[in-house]
């Protein structure tokens, strides 16, 4: 490392402890955009790097509830408003008991250039909530979305931030959302993605996700003269991204064989495949937030407190959240004879981890690479409204197939360009800081 990128690196640290992913996401930036700083001194001195740390804006509220026996809550509500350089800020809103400042501006971090690579005009946001949903009402969860958006509404708009799903928020908290957003400006507009497919949502939205993973798994295997026909997989996580990606998987001839959860992994040597994929979807809706019952229903192996990393694997798609896969993950992963790796959930592989797929030089794409393709569908999804046309599923989906090949094309070239051939992680960060960088650069001092 330069003494320039150490220097923001300790600045980052020092003025926002307590807040290590948002220092990793940073780091892991950083240590790839080495050789630009080099060839560009203009970045350096315009201090490009040192604005996109700072937020543009943090928005930091209450939000009281009730819940159905008649006691009051008090929750946290968060919008970081990162990056608008490119477009209006674009990423989803996370409800989960972790869920602090520092979680979402790494995610909102990631959000800037993993917007960028998509090709579409798309600045990067995160936001949401320590609202756990677990065990709670569809009642208590539609009032808090109420209390919640009751204060976003004002920070955000079709033109300005658009809001979508992550961890715990899905169709029905959209819907919630909206429809108190609706009620508050009177107007119905495009301000948030993964709406209702009656009122304005985009077909293939909720599989873009996991199918944008495996197209960019597809790519990198393909790049190396192979396919999913017959490869045999690990997706970890059982929620919307790992549903997305089981089915694809399926469609291109791949077998999944485990499923994981907060409580432990299954194991299910003849794949996840037809009613076990539908019972993907009654699993999350059970909100009891397990896999054991998978287990037990269609009588696979269950591995409590374990994740699925040491089962011999040719592809392995972590689908879940932040640092799931770790370095001991990772060597039992090269050791076992995994070929590819590719990310669906955001910075699910540690630093350390990163490190041994890199010396086991196989095919590593992190995550803002990699699972765009559900952001990359948002804005197809912003495209339509702003039309007041929807698209056929298969232009849907023939726009998304492209996307990702043109991520993975970028990707590759510009690691190329930079002098790390095959490094996916280099090529994203920097083809993805570049278009940010030089659009920051175009707008003067902002
Ligand atoms: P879901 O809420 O549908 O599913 C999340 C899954 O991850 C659940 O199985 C959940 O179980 C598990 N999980 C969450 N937190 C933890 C934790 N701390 N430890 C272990 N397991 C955990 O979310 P998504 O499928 O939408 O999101 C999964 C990942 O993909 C996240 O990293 C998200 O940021 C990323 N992503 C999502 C996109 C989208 O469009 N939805 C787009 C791009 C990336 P539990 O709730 O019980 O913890
Ligand atoms: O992490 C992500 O890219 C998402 N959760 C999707 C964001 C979006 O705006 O669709």
């Amino acid at each position: 490392m330069s003494d320039y990128t150490k220097k923001i690196l300790t600045e980052v640290k020092a003025k926002n402890p307590s807040e290590p992913e948002f220092h990793q996401a940073v780091d892991e930036v950083t240590s790839s955009l080495e050789p630009v700083f080099e060839k560009h001194p203009e970045y350096r001195s315009a201090k490009i790097l040192e604005r996109m740390v700072e937020p543009e804006r943090v928005i930091l509220f209450r939000v009281p509830w009730m819940d159905d026996r008649g006691e009051v809550h008090v929750n946290r509500g968060f919008r970081i408003e990162m990056n608008s350089a490119i477009g209006p800020y674009k990423g989803g809103l996370r409800f989960h008991p972790s869920v602090t400042l520092g979680i979402l501006k790494f995610l909102a971090f990631e959000q800037v250039f993993k917007n960028s690579l998509t090709t579409l005009p798309m600045g990067g946001g995160k936001g949401g909530s320590d609202f756990d949903p677990k065990g709670k009402s569809d009642n208590e969860v539609m009032r808090y979305c109420q209390s919640f958006m009751t204060e976003l509404f004002r920070h955000i708009g079709p033109d300005t931030d658009v809001p979508a799903g992550d961890i715990g928020v899905g169709a029905r908290e959209i819907g919630f959302l909206f429809g108190q957003y609706k009620r508050l400006k009177n107007e119905f507009t495009g301000v948030l993605t993964g709406k209702g497919i009656n009122w304005g949502g985009s077909l293939i939205r909720p599989e873009a996700t996991g199918f944008g993973v495996v197209y960019f798994a597809q790519e990198m295997l393909k790049a190396k003269g192979m396919n999913f026909d017959g490869k045999i997989v690990a997706v970890s996580g059982f929620g919307n991204v790992a549903w997305g990606a089981v089915q694809k998987v399926n469609e291109l001839g791949g077998k999944v064989v485990t499923l994981s959860g907060p409580d432990g992994f299954v194991y299910d040597p003849d794949g996840v495949k037809g009613e076990k994929v539908e019972y993907m979807l009654k699993l999350r809706a059970s909100a009891k937030d397990e896999v054991k019952d998978y287990a037990e229903k269609f009588k696979v192996e269950f591995f409590p407190g374990k994740r699925p990393w040491s089962i011999k694997v040719d592809v392995a798609l972590p689908c879940a959240t932040q640092n799931e896969l770790d370095a001991e993950d990772a060597k039992e992963l090269v050791k076992n004879g995994c070929q590819c790796v590719c990310e669906g959930a955001n910075m699910p592989t540690t630093i350390d981890g990163y490190k041994i797929f890199k010396e086991a030089k196989i095919l590593y794409a992190p995550g803002k690479a990699s699972n765009a393709g559900g952001v990359a569908v948002s804005g197809l999804e912003m495209t339509q409204n702003s039309m007041r046309l929807p698209w056929p599923k298969e232009e849907v989906d023939q726009r998304l197939q492209q996307i990702m090949k043109s991520i993975h094309d970028t990707c590759v070239a510009t690691s190329e360009r930079f002098g790390t051939p095959g490094n996916y992680l280099n090529g994203a960060n920097i083809a993805g800081f570049l278009k940010v960088a030089d659009a920051m650069l175009d707008q003067g001092l902002v």
